[in-house]
């Protein structure tokens, strides 16, 4: 996606973001705001002439509290400075996403983005403490509170969480960063089929309990991508699933032995059928590179069709099964990855370049089976531009209905992010 946009505002503070809206609002300018620009369903990419407003500027770290863990910061801090930097008081960011490298604070609150350790720290909906906010007509909306607990009327920053941008733009972050764990360490399985990935589940969460923080997916399909994309190896030789388990702890040896005794209970029941523990950071991040650079590794294939979705487990492998099934002859590769932890699947289907009659193939059918399974056609990256017209496969009429009072309460020129995330009619 791009749009023909001639102006690029790089604000550095709450008060240029505020005089910018303020004009723009007062000529009925649309804008966009933009964060990192790693979102994948085009929610920071303008349509038209929009004017795109960059957070990258507005990048200073405000406080840290090392005692409760509160950080404040500017919305265009790079999630893996941020990390960097409350990592030296032996603190850690609240979630973990692959774009870590370049996606902004601002974009993540403003997508709601989910990542790699929802399972173990919740979503940010939780996370978020406080949330400074510019409001389409410029006014700066202070809800930047450092408290853990606030029952105090309506909790506002919820409704920006997830909102895309399109009811005002995230300018400052308080959010609570969790101790940082003594010791992580990752076990890599091979399954023979995915009842059986769902048992390892079940027995993760009984047996790892508290020291779980990631349960992750690679399917067959996935792990070639990425070894036939990027050279990659696996550690364990083929199977039809890969598991991805992390453990974060206070004490190595204990989380160890736990760990190790929980895969000698899953092969001697026949669960796995081969695994390795890696316990060095070089290992660790080998292992977690299959996983978090599938994005990158599938773009080597030309066009990408991405779906995201919520499922329940009992048929999230199924829906990989029947797009394969629908549509594996004329794509390249179907893939299914993702965060089963969450009952989050990523499927991603590839051609050379963009073909309609694949598209066709994909929609209204993949949107159809999710609805009637009650999952959701977005579980983590948004609607943004190119899924906002199926939210009601997702949503109620009423939901939508109030959504748009809402955003015509709080944007009544329609300046905000326009052609995004709620339907067009
Ligand atoms: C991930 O979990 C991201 O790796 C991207 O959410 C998923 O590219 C995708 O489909
Ligand atoms: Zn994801």
């Amino acid at each position: 996606m791009a749009g023909t946009s001639q102006v690029v505002l790089r604000p550095k503070t709450t008060d240029e973001v505020s005089a910018i809206l303020k004009y723009c609002n007062e000529r009925k300018i649309a804008v966009v705001p933009q964060g990192g620009n790693t979102g994948l369903v085009g929610g920071s990419v303008p349509v038209f002439d929009e004017v795109v407003i960059s957070t990258q500027l507005m990048n200073n770290i405000i406080s840290l509290d090392d005692l409760s863990g509160v950080l404040v910061c500017q919305a265009g801090c790079v999630l893996a400075t941020l990390e960097d930097h409350v990592s030296a008081y032996n603190l850690t960011m609240p979630y973990d996403l692959g774009a870590k490298g370049s996606c902004h604070i601002g974009g993540n609150i403003a997508t709601n983005a989910g990542g790699l350790r929802l399972l173990r720290y919740g979503s940010l909906h939780g996370s978020v403490l406080g949330l400074e906010v510019v409001l389409a007509n410029g006014e700066v909306l202070d809800c930047l509170s450092t408290l853990r607990k606030d029952n105090t009327g309506y909790d506002l920053k919820h409704l920006f969480i997830g909102s895309e941008g399109t009811l005002g733009v995230v300018t400052g972050v308080s959010i609570l960063c969790p101790q940082k764990p003594n010791s992580v360490n990752v076990a890599f399985l091979g399954c023979d089929s995915f009842s059986r990935v769902l048992d390892t589940f079940k027995q993760s969460k009984q047996q790892l309990a508290e020291i779980l923080s990631a349960f992750e997916l690679i399917d067959a399909a996935s792990m070639l991508t990425v070894k036939e994309n990027l050279n990659l190896s696996s550690p364990i030789e083929d199977y039809p699933f890969y598991v991805l388990i992390e453990t974060s702890g206070s004490d190595g040896n204990h989380d160890k032995e736990k760990l190790d005794r929980f895969l000698e209970h899953l092969m001697e029941t026949g669960i796995v059928e081969n695994g390795t523990v890696a316990t060095e950071p070089t290992k660790i991040q080998n292992i977690w590179g299959l996983r978090e650079r599938l994005a990158e590794a599938l773009m080597h294939d030309g066009y990408n069709y991405k779906y995201d979705v919520s499922l329940p487990l009992s048929k999230f492998y199924g829906l990989v099964e029947a797009m394969r099934e629908r549509a594996g002859a004329a794509t390249i590769r179907v893939i299914g990855y993702g965060h089963v932890g969450d009952g989050n699947l990523h499927l991603n289907l590839t051609t050379s370049e963009y073909r309609q009659d694949v598209m066709d193939l994909i929609e209204p059918y993949i949107y159809d089976w999710v609805s009637g399974c009650h999952g959701s056609i977005s579980a983590e990256h948004g609607l943004g531009f190119k899924k906002k017209d199926f939210i009601y496969h997702s949503k109620s009429k009423s939901a939508v209905s109030l959504m748009k009072k809402m955003k015509h309460l709080m944007d009544p020129n329609g300046i905000l992010n326009p052609y995004k995330m709620l339907p067009s009619d």
